[in-house]
């Protein structure tokens, strides 16, 4: 018993020290994004007349960031925060589209309706920021919503 678990022990230390040597000696590029930008997310339009899309955001990222809706329609986002310490929050400010979003992000997804007074483009984004550092918003948190006819 107490000789396999010094082995196991062995073992994981052996595969730190070994991830520690790949990283120091592989260069950028070596923690490729798993996932490539999407590119424009069209909302899905559901059979309630509603177009449903769903966004992460994360530090400092929003997933998608250029969502595709119709205009004078119903849009439904349904957000959550990826799990870490960082606060994040939602933030849409188009009157003249009027629409009006100030959500605080929470690991539980959280909905929010509005409907698009007309095409046109306007941006979403995260509002926090840690005193003296960029805001989210300037750290990449921020996308746009495409109303199109
Ligand atoms: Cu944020």
């Amino acid at each position: 018993m107490a000789a396999s678990d010094l082995a196991a022990a062995a073992r994981a230390a052996i595969a730190v020290l070994a991830s520690l040597g790949l990283g120091a000696g592989a260069g950028p590029g070596r923690a490729a994004d798993p996932e490539p930008p999407p590119g424009p997310q069209r909302a899905v339009l559901d059979a309630d007349g509603v177009q449903r899309i769903r966004i992460v955001g994360g530090d400092y990222f929003f997933r998608p960031n250029h969502i595709v809706v119709k205009a004078r329609a119903p849009v439904e986002l349904t957000v959550n925060k990826e799990p870490g310490i960082v606060p994040h929050s939602l933030v849409i400010e188009a009157p003249d589209q009027g629409v009006a979003v100030d959500l605080a992000l929470d690991a539980a997804p959280k909905s929010v309706r509005f409907v698009p007074a007309a095409p046109g483009r306007f941006a979403f984004y995260c509002k926090e920021r840690l005193l003296f550092f960029k805001s989210h918003r300037e750290k990449g948190m921020e996308g746009v919503i495409e109303a199109v006819e």
